[in-house]
Order: structure tokens, then C-alpha cells, then sequence
């Protein structure tokens, strides 16, 4: 009996250790510096101790906290590496990933978090972001409202909350010139978005997504935010059998409307763009992909208002290929700015991982160089570290390698458009319509008698090669 219950406290204390051990430390960042209890939102120092500022080292470099191909300065096809990629560092993925996925429990304790989601921890993680910014060498960063600072208990206590960080963030931004890329609102976590947020079936969560996008946008301008972003998350359908799609779309276009409206009410002179995505979590979004949002920005007289932030992932969920939608996009005068990452070939899901490959990043490049650029849009890393990579070294790793591989994709792309074989190829191809019938029916002048005349006259075509594979030759040995 007496042993029983001695092998049982014993047990039970055993228990207690182990699990103390296994919760994250609540002392901020960097173990040497005077943390105090933790509880301090002042607290000031190397969230990122022993990693230096990330500098160019050229390709031959085996640092790897450093740049092989991103050299800030260096220009390419008259304009800076810098200006032509724009980066910015996404809040959620760097700051709020945990690595829980829909089996696991997440992974990640980085040292500076204190297991809480308080209005003080979110000023210490704002902290962290402005290091790592710095440290990382870009201007630029975006963030959803809820990911900056915690709700509240109402829309009061949680615009209060937002309030106190974002003056917290103003104030890092001073004397830099790092500034949003773009804001959002989280439209998408909290119950009460469970139908959608400008799309629910509920007038109050409408209403309520207004207050709460009324304000996102207001911190973003407070902020010198350059853009604004739209991302449907829950909107879209599960089921047919419950939903009026017709209802829903339009009030999705009044309540685009209404921030068009406060946008100009502000003085907010940055773009507002959409983020097509075709499904997950819902099975089926409106803002399917480039050309559904077109033809929704067309329906309701919003194009000029509005331009679109492609993600790749989700232009691979859609069924199309990044350049796909980039140019779809591009010839129709909505690249405004690019979430830069990448799925799995293997899994169908919005994986969010950085960019490694590097054809293509010469791809994204090659529609980015036609665009003349982003500005004042830019890229984001929309990615996320691997739930198994747990150093804070890790982050940094994953920024560089993303970063260097849109800047290979860009020294690549500059290449082929400087050899011009390739132009030169596809200009080829076309070059029956540089006849005199051809500009007619470029020009919308030709009928179908003048047509059928000429088809007459002409007999079989004769059709040439499209040259696929040379013009895969010419791309293949740019990169
Ligand atoms: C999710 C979206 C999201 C947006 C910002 O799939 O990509 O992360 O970029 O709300
Ligand atoms: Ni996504
Ligand atoms: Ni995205």
C-alpha cells in the first residue's frame, strides 16, 4: 500500500517536471540581457543574438546568413535589385506561425514569446519584427490587424488594443524608412466570420467586418502603408443548397464599394488590391482566380479601384501556373503586387512554403519586368518556415533563400530579355499579322467576306513550327 502510493507521488512529480520543462521559458529573447520578469513591453534587446546583418556575399559565399544573388544596390535593367523586389516581411507567418498543422500541436517557442496573446507580448513581438527587418536588410513589412494585437472583449477594447501597438510600431518606424507594404483585416478566425465576413448571412458580422476594415485601413494609413489587401477567407461557398450566391457577391461589391469610399474619405492614396484564391477553407471562393476577379471587378464597376495580389500557391490551387495569373493580371492592368511563395506539386493545399525554384522565379520576374515593375505594390512572403525547422536561425534561412531566388529569377529574366532571342522567336510567330490584312483584323476592320475572300485566294495554309522547344532551349540555358 505505502509503496503503491510512494511510486505514485513519485510518478505525479515526475509528471510536473515534465511538463514544466516542456513550457516555452517566459523570459524574452536574449538569455544574458536584464529581461526582468518578462512582463516589461519596453523591453529592449537582440531578440537575435549572434546573427549579424545580412549582407551580399556574392554566389561563391558559404555563409549561408548571407546573400548570394540579392544585391540590394546593384542594378538591373536600369533599376536597383532593391526597386524592382520591393520585399517585405509578412507579419503572421514570421511572428504568429506556430507549426500546428490539423494533426499537431505546434512546435515553435521562440524565446521571446511568453505563451500569451497580451497586449504586452505583442509590443515585444513588434520588437522582434523591427530586428529582424534591420537585420534582414528590406524596408517593407504587412500585417493582418488581429496578428498585430490581440481582440478584445469588444470592438472598442480591440481597436484600443490595436491602437497601443500601432503607435508602438510608428514609433520603430522613425528615423527608418521601413513601412507597411500593406495592411489587412483577419476577417477570417474569429467565429462570428464562420459564413464570411462581408459575405455572411448575418447583417451584424457585415456590419461588424466594416468597423473592423474601417479601421484596418485607417492604422495602415497612420502607418504609410503604400496598399491595402482584400483576401476572401471564408468567403465563397461550402454547399449550393444554402447559399444565394447572387446576394452574397453583391453585397461583397457594396462593401467594396464602401472601402473605396472611406479610402478617398481618408486621403489614403494607397491601392487597394484582391488576393484571388480558389478554395480552402471554403470549397469554392468567388475570388476564384485573375480572371473570375476581373470579370467581378468588371460586373460591378470597380475596375480602376482595385488591382490584384497574386499568390502563387493559390494560383497553383487554381489550376493555373503562376505566370498564368501573373499575366493574366498583367496585360489587363492589375499587377499590383505579388504574395511570393510557393505549394508542393504533392500536396494540394495552400502549403505557403518560400520560393526555391528557380525557373520559376524567372518566370515571376519575366511578368514583373514586363509590368515595369510593382511599385507601389512589391513582394511579400507569404510563406511560412516548415513545421520541423524550429531554430530562430531558421527564419532568417528561409527569408534569404526566398529572397535570392526571386533574385536569381530577376538576373535570369534581364538575360533573356537583353539576349532578345526569345522576343524575337515569339515576334516571329506572329509575323503573318504584320501583313496589310492582319492590321485590318487587328484593327477590327476586317469582315468575314473580306475574309472569306482572302481564304479563297490563299487555298491551305501553309502552318509553320511554334518552336516550343527552342524557346525552352533559349529559357533553360538563361537559368
Ligand atoms: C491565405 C492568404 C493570406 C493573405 C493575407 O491563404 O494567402 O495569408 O495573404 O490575408
Ligand atoms: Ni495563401
Ligand atoms: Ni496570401
Amino acid at each position: 500500500m505505502n509503496l503503491t502510493r510512494l511510486l505514485l507521488s513519485l510518478l505525479f512529480l515526475g509528471l510536473i517536471i515534465f511538463f514544466a520543462s516542456a513550457v516555452p521559458e517566459t523570459c524574452p529573447a536574449d538569455i544574458n540581457g536584464d529581461c526582468g520578469d518578462g512582463s516589461s513591453d519596453t523591453w529592449q534587446g537582440d531578440f537575435f543574438p549572434g546573427i549579424p546583418k545580412i549582407k551580399y556575399e556574392g554566389p561563391n559565399s558559404k555563409n549561408p546568413l548571407s546573400y548570394k544573388w540579392y544585391d540590394a544596390e546593384e542594378e538591373i535593367l536600369g533599376k536597383k535589385m532593391k526597386d524592382w523586389l520591393r520585399f517585405s516581411v509578412a507579419f503572421w507567418h514570421t511572428f504568429r506561425g506556430t507549426g500546428a498543422d490539423p494533426f499537431g500541436a505546434p512546435t515553435k517557442t521562440w524565446p521571446w514569446e511568453d505563451g500569451t496573446n497580451s497586449v504586452t507580448m505583442a509590443k515585444r513581438r513588434m520588437r522582434a519584427n523591427f530586428e529582424f527587418i534591420k537585420k534582414l536588410g528590406v524596408n517593407r513589412w504587412c500585417f493582418h490587424d488581429r496578428d498585430i494585437a490581440p481582440d478584445g472583449k469588444t470592438l472598442k477594447e480591440s481597436n484600443a488594443n490595436l491602437d497601443e501597438v500601432v503607435y508602438l510600431a510608428k514609433q520603430l518606424q522613425e528615423g527608418t524608412d521601413i513601412r507597411p507594404l500593406w495592411g489587412t483585416a483577419q476577417l477570417f478566425m474569429h467565429p462570428r466570420y464562420m459564413h464570411g465576413a462581408a459575405t455572411s448571412s448575418e447583417v451584424a458580422v457585415y456590419a461588424y467586418a466594416a468597423a473592423q476594415v474601417k479601421k484596418a485601413m485607417e492604422v495602415t494609413h497612420y502607418l504609410g502603408g503604400e496598399n491595402y489587401v482584400f483576401w476572401g477567407g471564408r468567403e465563397g461557398y461550402q454547399t449550393l443548397l444554402n447559399t444565394d450566391m447572387k446576394r452574397e457577391l453583391d453585397h461583397l461589391a457594396t462593401f467594396l464599394q464602401a472601402a473605396v469610399d472611406w479610402k478617398k474619405k481618408i486621403g489614403f492614396n494607397g491601392t487597394l488590391l484582391i488576393e484571388p484564391k480558389p478554395q480552402e477553407p471554403t470549397k469554392h471562393q468567388y475570388d476564384w482566380d485573375a480572371a473570375t476577379t476581373y470579370a467581378f471587378l468588371q460586373k460591378y464597376g470597380l475596375v480602376g479601384e482595385f488591382k490584384l495580389n497574386i499568390e502563387c500557391n493559390h494560383a497553383t490551387l487554381s489550376g493555373h501556373s503562376c505566370l498564368h495569373e501573373l499575366e493574366t493580371a498583367r496585360i489587363n492592368g492589375l499587377l499590383g503586387n505579388i504574395d511570393a511563395n510557393t505549394g508542393d506539386p504533392q500536396i494540394g493545399w495552400d502549403t505557403d512554403q518560400f520560393l526555391t525554384d528557380i525557373g520559376e522565379a524567372t518566370y515571376i520576374m519575366l511578368s514583373v519586368i514586363r509590368n515595369g515593375g510593382l511599385a507601389p505594390g512589391g513582394f511579400n512572403f507569404d510563406a511560412k518556415l516548415r513545421r520541423e525547422s524550429t531554430d530562430v536561425e531558421d527564419i532568417f534561412l528561409a527569408h534569404i533563400s526566398g529572397m535570392d531566388t526571386l533574385a536569381r529569377g530577376l538576373r535570369n529574366a534581364a538575360k533573356i530579355i537583353e539576349d532578345g532571342s526569345l522576343a524575337e522567336l515569339v515576334r516571329k510567330r506572329y509575323q503573318s499579322f504584320d501583313s496589310e490584312i492582319g492590321a485590318q483584323i487587328e484593327a477590327g476592320k476586317a469582315d468575314f467576306e473580306t475574309l472569306e475572300k482572302k481564304a479563297m485566294e490563299w487555298g491551305e495554309p501553309s502552318v509553320p513550327s511554334a518552336k516550343q522547344e527552342l524557346a525552352e532551349i533559349i529559357f533553360s540555358s538563361a537559368i
